[in-house]
């Protein structure tokens, strides 16, 4: 259907079909347009960064599969598709930068060597998009990263490279906050951890604390960064241990008043990240979550429309929590259109929020205050099959972005006009 004018009907259609249920759509829409997600440049290149001309994800037991053509292969093209993708992306957006992509003229500067100047054409770019940047450290793809540890190494000299690379990072994210005047996140991802049965765990996570004790000595204020930190249950070639386990950020992260991010692809296959959100906000003020979609061994397949970000976001927006969460988008995937993945991705997420906003809130609590947890999972499963797709529309016409299926066309075009005739790298 691209007839807009039947877009606005089936809208007002659907508005009187959720106001007999007590939801005003248009105040929905108003909220659905707060929310900002903040899209991972790494989806664009295949996590390579433009350290050197021929970087490749390598170690730090994330892996990308796929060739397909054309992906980004210097700041420019990247800047170009990731403009593409907020082209066809509803609201305000954040861009989520790691740090090697970094713009280094040719030069070979090493981690521990960043400065804010690498990132000025970055900050340039978000402020005449309008959009706000997120910082991360890198520390992996890195000779010193090879054996699997960094922050929590044996080796002093390790660490210490380690410690000034994200010293450098926290400084860099408190610049871009202040140039930005909002708060830049500073997500910090170790991939350390070792494959089989490990027996010093103990010294592992012990170096952590004091590397992370080193880092976060000097305090920037949260106007201009917040720190958050991801934890992993495992990744490839850290499949018996991870020094950066949950229950250890947890208490480091409460301790320290610093933030902790949610990877949802980082939790055994049967946890609920959504059942997460109500016990961790009762301890934080805030949290970060790295919106991804774990499938079997991966846990950084495009996001989709599917159970556990549906239940994300009611669960944020039932706690009417909306205010307290960061979100980052964290997939990777080089098989298919890189810029159609993010694109996948972000609708989806909104799309969540929207059905969560939807969502007959007054009647569900009634229903479960009294007990009738009959009407309570039938109102739930009626839910299911209302017109939330005339609203989405909607909100995508009045926000200038394609609606229904018609972005999909436009990554095409793109792919035709710009990846293809990208050289072949
Ligand atoms: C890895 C973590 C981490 C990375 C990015 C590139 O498992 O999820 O967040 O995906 O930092
Ligand atoms: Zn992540």
């Amino acid at each position: 259907m691209t007839d807009f004018n039947k877009m606005e009907k089936a809208y007002k259609l659907a508005q009187e079909c959720y106001a007999q249920l007590g939801v005003n759509t248009d105040r929905v829409l108003a909220e659905l347009r707060n929310i900002s997600l903040s899209l991972h440049c790494w989806q664009g290149d295949d996590v390579c960064g433009f350290e050197n001309p021929d970087a490749s994800l390598s170690g730090g037991g994330i892996q990308v599969t796929g060739n397909f053509p054309g992906k980004a292969t210097n700041a420019e093209e990247l800047r170009m598709d990731l403009k593409k993708a907020y082209s066809l992306i509803p609201g305000k957006h954040r861009l989520n930068l790691h740090a090697i992509y970094g713009e280094f003229e040719g030069k070979s500067v090493d981690r521990d060597e960043i400065r804010p100047e690498h990132f000025r054409t970055w900050i340039d770019w978000v402020s005449q998009e309008e959009l706000k940047l997120d910082f991360n450290a890198t520390c992996f793809s890195h000779p010193k990263a090879n054996n699997g540890f960094t922050l929590s190494s044996k080796n002093r000299g390790i660490r210490d490279f380690w410690i000034e690379h994200v010293h450098r990072c926290r400084e860099i994210s408190s610049i871009i906050g202040k140039s930005q005047k909002s708060p830049c996140i500073h997500n910090l991802w170790i991939p350390d951890g070792s494959k089989d049965l490990t027996v010093e765990g103990w010294t592992y996570r012990s170096f952590l604390k004091e590397s992370l004790d080193k880092i976060y000595e000097y305090e920037y204020s949260s106007t201009e960064m917040k720190d958050s930190l991801e934890s992993k249950l495992f990744g490839i070639g850290s499949e018996c241990f991870v020094a950066g386990s949950h229950e250890f950020y947890l208490g480091y992260a409460l301790t320290k008043g610093k933030m902790i991010c949610l990877d949802t692809g980082h939790f055994h296959p049967t946890e609920s990240v959504a059942d997460k959100i109500s016990s961790v906000l009762l301890f934080f003020d805030e949290m970060l979550l790295h919106i991804s979609r774990g499938v079997r061994w991966d846990s950084d397949h495009v996001v989709i429309l599917n159970d556990e970000v549906r239940s994300i976001a009611k669960e944020i927006v039932r706690g009417k929590a909306l205010s307290r969460m960061h979100f980052g988008l964290d997939f990777f995937d080089a098989s298919i259109n890189r810029i159609g993945a993010w694109v996948i991705g972000a609708r989806a997420v909104l799309k969540a929020f929207l059905l969560a906003l939807l969502e007959p809130h007054q009647i569900l609590k009634e229903a479960e205050e009294t007990g009738d947890n009959f009407y309570r999972l039938a109102t739930l499963e009626e839910n299911k099959s209302m017109p939330f797709h005339a609203v989405w529309d909607y909100y995508c016409l009045k926000m200038a972005v394609p609606p229904a299926d018609l972005w999909i066309s436009e990554i095409k075009q793109y792919e035709n006009d710009v990846t293809n005739k990208r050289s072949k790298s």
